[in-house]
């Protein structure tokens, strides 16, 4: 898949935000007659407890999927959700390892600039049932690979953003 660039990212993070937005005000519709209809188009159940979410889906985190095009598909997600990163650790096998680092702005996410990255999840840590990272902060969630020195996150398009969501609780 092609690189994306500037540019483009910000218009998926605006329509994917605007997106989000109007998954919202469906959910908080005015018209509380019908809220099975409602809720249908959203893939996960925003009434039932968190949810366990494997990033890449069954290609899990590797390097050519677009994370920021993954994010936008199955979101939103919500306050408590869990991410779930799965990568093989570096062997002989594999000598280009993942990893995952938050990002501290939207300009470092866009420049995939990892000189202030937090990293959370270090090369080997995907192994097996994968890195759990639970979304229990109200802030945006930029999330980078760190392969490659900003390889991954800028050629590999190993990056998405994710802003967590309320649960609305009956
Ligand atoms: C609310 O949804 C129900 C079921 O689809 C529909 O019959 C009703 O007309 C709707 N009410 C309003 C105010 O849109
Ligand atoms: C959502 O989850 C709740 C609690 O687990 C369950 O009772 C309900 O049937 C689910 N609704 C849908 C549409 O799956
Ligand atoms: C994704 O990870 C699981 C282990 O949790 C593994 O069984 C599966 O083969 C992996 N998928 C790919 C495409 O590597
Ligand atoms: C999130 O999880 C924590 C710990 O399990 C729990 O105490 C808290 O009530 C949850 N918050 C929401 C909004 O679900
Ligand atoms: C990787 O991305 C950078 C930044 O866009 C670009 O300058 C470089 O040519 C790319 N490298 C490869 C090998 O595609
Ligand atoms: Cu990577």
């Amino acid at each position: 898949m092609a690189r994306l660039t500037h540019a483009q990212v910000l218009i998926l993070l605006l329509s994917a935000s605007m997106w989000a937005i109007s998954m919202a005000s469906r959910q908080y519709g005015f018209n509380n007659t019908d809220w099975s209809y409602k809720r249908r188009p959203c893939r996960q159940n925003s009434t039932a407890a968190p949810n366990k979410i494997v990033v890449g889906g069954s290609q899990n985190w590797t390097f050519g999927i677009n994370y920021a095009d993954w994010a936008l598909k199955n979101g939103p997600f919500y306050f408590n959700d869990t991410l779930v990163f799965k990568y093989d650790p570096p062997s002989d096998t594999n000598t280009h390892p993942h990893s995952v680092y938050l990002l501290p702005n939207l300009w470092s996410f866009l420049k995939c600039d990892l000189s202030r990255a937090k990293l959370v999840a270090s090369e080997t840590q995907g192994g097996g049932d994968g890195f759990e990272f639970v979304l229990k902060s109200w802030q945006p969630h930029y999330f980078a690979c760190g392969g490659g020195a900003g390889f991954h996150c800028n050629n590999g398009t190993m990056k998405f953003f994710v802003m967590p969501m309320f649960r609305r609780r009956y």
